[in-house]
């Protein structure tokens, strides 16, 4: 219906015969548009789409070039939560958005603050991939946050494994923040995948002082205020915004060998000394690359180690 109006003024009747639906079905659907907020003006032409919303499912699907169902939620405990109970029904290619979450999780079942104005999202597939190649989706979600900020206009940078962090202030006072975290979640055989879900919280359009100070993290609004945007333009289109992380997201994971190569040219964490906290103890040194699926590699004073997983802490030179 939306693709059908979206070239210009088209009548009911053309309409109904386009779809191969009743006349009565098509004044249904324009209905059920119009309450979905999209303006649909009926001219002596026909039909004219006039406007779309800022948000919701099916304004990201409108025009979306990637193969996603959207799920849209006005509020929700937790978007990872919802997919599975989707992957438990055999859904997939789905993509569950909430504007805003009120039990979102990080890893270690950590509290992930999830006000209004951010996009919440968890994607939902059935990759035919081995679990332990599961970590390269991770690399490819960071990958796909990470240009969308940047076509925003933000300079976003990925840290080791799952964070999108912002550059603030410059020499001694430079630090990064937080902007996005990732979480994602999979069940499987040992050797295939059932699903996966990947679980994308971005702070986007609302202010630093909503989020927890301990999580040292900041927000899309915030970065473009601080580089000269006006406070009535700082906001960013939330709808085009995960269109693109989809597209993105879509791309690689079709093209996996495309996702090293992409987070390299990202990385905030390659050529810096890190300590990693992993399952087995602490590792020290500076991170030289990354390899398939998402392995970290580590000079440290004992020799090169190869991280699969844990959390990674950017050290200042000194430290
Ligand atoms: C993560 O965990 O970074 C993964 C976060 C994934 C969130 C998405 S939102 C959509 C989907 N649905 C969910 O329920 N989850 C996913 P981790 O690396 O463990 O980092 C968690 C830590 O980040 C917390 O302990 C806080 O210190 C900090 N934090 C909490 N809320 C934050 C926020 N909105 N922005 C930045 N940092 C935050």
């Amino acid at each position: 219906m939306l693709d059908a109006l979206s070239d210009g003024p088209v009548t009911g009747p053309e309409l109904a015969e386009q779809l191969d639906v009743s006349r009565a079905a098509v004044w249904k659907h324009v209905e059920a548009l119009r309450e979905a907020d999209f303006e649909v003006e009926g001219t002596d032409e026909g039909y004219v789409l006039q406007s779309i919303p800022e948000y919701g499912g099916a304004a990201i699907e409108y025009g979306l070039e990637a193969p996603f169902e959207v799920e849209f939620h006005d509020s929700l405990g937790s978007t990872n939560e919802r997919a599975r109970e989707l992957a438990a029904d055999g859904a997939t290619d789905t993509v569950v958005v909430a504007a805003e979450q009120t039990g979102g999780r990080g890893r270690l079942d950590r509290e992930w603050s999830s006000p209004a104005g951010g996009v919440w999202l968890s994607v939902l597939c059935r990759p035919d991939l081995p679990p332990a190649q599961v970590p390269v989706y991770t690399l490819a979600a960071a990958v796909a946050v990470t240009r969308a900020a940047r076509e925003a206009g933000v300079e976003a940078r990925i840290k080791w494994p799952n964070d999108v962090l912002v550059p603030v202030g410059d020499g001694e006072d430079a630090e990064e923040r937080k902007l996005c975290g990732i979480l994602t979640e999979m069940e499987g055989e040992a050797d295939r995948v059932s699903w996966v879900v990947v679980g994308i919280g971005v702070n986007v359009n609302f202010d630093e002082s909503d989020l927890p100070p301990e999580a040292n993290a900041t927000t899309l609004r915030a970065a473009r205020e601080r580089a000269g945007h006006g406070a009535d333009e700082a906001d960013v289109p939330r709808r085009l915004f995960v269109q693109r992380l989809l597209e993105t997201f879509d791309e690689l994971r079709a093209a996996p060998e495309r996702v090293l190569p992409a987070w390299r040219e990202y990385a905030s964490t390659l050529g810096r000394r890190v300590r990693v906290e992993t399952p087995g103890g602490e590792v020290v040194g500076e991170a030289v690359d990354i390899e398939f699926p998402g392995t970290l590699v580590v000079e440290t004073d004992e020799g090169t180690r190869r991280v699969s997983a844990g959390d990674c802490e950017h050290l200042r030179p000194a430290e």
